[in-house]
């Protein structure tokens, strides 16, 4: 296996996120390997770990002072073993093949422990929406769907949102889709309501992540209420875990952006979260904005010089990581592990680093990992497909409970597959071996393809 390792590594070694992803998976699942050595012969860690396939296409398009521009664009599709490829596209200046690929790969196990019928996918752009006009924003897409269009289908490869890819893109996205292929169909997810979208789609990623670390604590004969929580980022699953733990009774005193954080010790309430949801999706504006209107807050920008982020060095009991990969380093679970915290329920893909998670795992707190604990947000994409394939819609309270009920899931699976491999509590271990096993199955039933 360390030779696996090692030549996932030599092939394409500027991909450090994708090592990363497909190390802690490799190291999860040594013990179902070794319980079943035709997954050797078969060479199914070579197989998982190589895309089916891998589309990057240039993406021009014109500003609005008149200057031709040219992005990259990507879209990887994983594995279809268990469905058709499905997963968002994230549009943000850091976008490279590696992280693409190792959000492909993260939502191959993703998807398979949603318990609907899913492969795996990820796609973007190096494209930064920030501070672009919404023709400029608009052009873009199109130019974008221009090429992605031949790659994807309702039953070949359905893509959503991720970072800087929301309602308004999926919109553009759909209407250049629609308009090349003379088709309306369920090819995207997160659209609009009133043309196809799920209700509690857009909820759906922070509500299930606070489902998940609901069930975490239930086990421990505890509930949300009165914790005091950690969250990062401001935008999609950043609203809707704080919306969601407030419902719960919890207390939300941190949200963040790429430009710093507020710390807010009274606490963010409904009221102010309207106001946040208001800044960031409408005005599209900056956190720091926040303490200039609630002077109770205070705001603190980001420090290139340090080498750890203030916004985990409080005083709390859990911690929502919803910006991105590698937000919390060994320095950063030192300091929430210090001030108390011992649930971690991931909103974002790959939000800690290792070290982190071996702080997390050692101090044997409740640590939910992204590929669990996010996965509301494509279940409800996978809800969307289905309403769409039936051209029905399904009422909120419907949506939100069959949500509920695939997270309670996703807790249930993972706690009995770490138990059946002697990892009793690990959810890390839980994910990754259940999630894999699935998949691996269906490629082996699948013949050698
Ligand atoms: P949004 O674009 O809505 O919000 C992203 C937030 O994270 C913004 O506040 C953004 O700040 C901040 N952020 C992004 N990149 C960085 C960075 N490099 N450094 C610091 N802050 C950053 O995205 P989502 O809320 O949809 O996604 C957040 C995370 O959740 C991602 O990891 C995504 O992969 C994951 N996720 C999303 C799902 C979904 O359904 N949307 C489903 C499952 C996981 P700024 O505005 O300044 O850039
Ligand atoms: O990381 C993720 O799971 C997403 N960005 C959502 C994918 C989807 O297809 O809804």
């Amino acid at each position: 296996m360390e030779q696996i390792v090692e030549m996932i590594q030599a092939r394409d070694p500027e991909q450090r996120e994708f090592h990363q992803a497909v190390d802690e998976v490799i190291e999860s699942v040594k013990p179902v390997l070794d319980r079943n050595p035709e997954y050797r012969q078969q060479a199914v860690l070579e197989r998982i770990t190589e895309p089916e396939r891998v589309v990057m296409f240039r993406v021009p398009w014109m500003a609005d002072s008149g200057q031709v521009k040219v992005n990259r664009g990507f879209r990887v599709e994983m594995n279809s073993a268990i469905g058709p490829y499905k997963g968002g596209l994230r549009f943000h200046p850091s976008v490279n093949l590696g992280i693409i690929k190792f959000l492909a790969f993260e939502q191959v196990f993703k998807n398979s422990l949603t318990t609907l019928a899913m492969g795996g996918g990820k796609g973007g752009s190096d494209f930064d929406p920030k501070g672009k006009s919404d023709m400029e924003v608009m052009r873009f897409c199109q130019s974008f769907m221009a090429e992605l269009y031949r790659h994807i289908g309702p039953n070949t490869d359905v893509p959503a949102g991720d970072i800087g890819v929301g309602a308004r893109e999926i919109g553009y996205l759909f209407g250049m889709y629609k308009k090349l292929k003379n088709e309306f169909t369920g090819v995207l997810t997160g659209k609009s309501l009133n043309w196809g979208g799920s209700l509690i789609r857009p909820e759906a990623t922070g509500y299930g992540v606070v489902y998940f670390a609901a069930e975490m604590l239930a086990t421990r004969g505890e509930t949300l209420a009165n914790k005091i929580c950690l969250v990062s980022g401001s935008g999609n699953v950043a609203q809707y875990t704080t919306e969601k733990i407030l419902e719960l009774g919890g207390q939300v005193v941190t949200l963040s952006d790429s430009s710093g954080y507020i710390y807010d010790e009274e606490g963010i309430d409904r009221d102010k979260l309207k106001y946040v949801m208001e800044l960031k999706n409408i005005r599209r504006g900056r956190i720091s904005d926040y303490a200039e209107t609630y002077p109770e807050a205070v705001f603190t920008p980001v420090d290139p010089t340090l080498d750890y982020n203030p916004l985990w060095n409080h005083q709390a009991d859990c911690a929502f990581p919803s910006a991105t990969q590698n937000e919390i380093n060994e320095k950063d679970a030192t300091n929430l592990l210090a001030n108390g915290v011992y649930l971690v329920s991931e909103g974002a893909n790959m939000p800690s680093t290792p070290e982190a998670i071996d702080q997390f795992i050692d101090q044997q707190i409740l640590y939910g990992p992204g590929k669990a604990a996010n996965a509301g947000g494509v279940a409800v994409s996978g809800l969307e497909m289905a309403q769409n394939s039936m051209r029905l819609t399904w009422p909120r309270e419907e949506v939100d409970s069959r949500l509920k009920h695939i997270m309670e899931s996703i807790h249930h699976t993972c706690v009995e597959a770490a138990r059946s491999y002697g990892a009793e509590g690990n959810y890390l271990i839980g994910a990754n071996i259940a999630g894999f096993i699935k998949v691996v199955n269906a490629m082996l039933d699948q013949g050698l393809v």
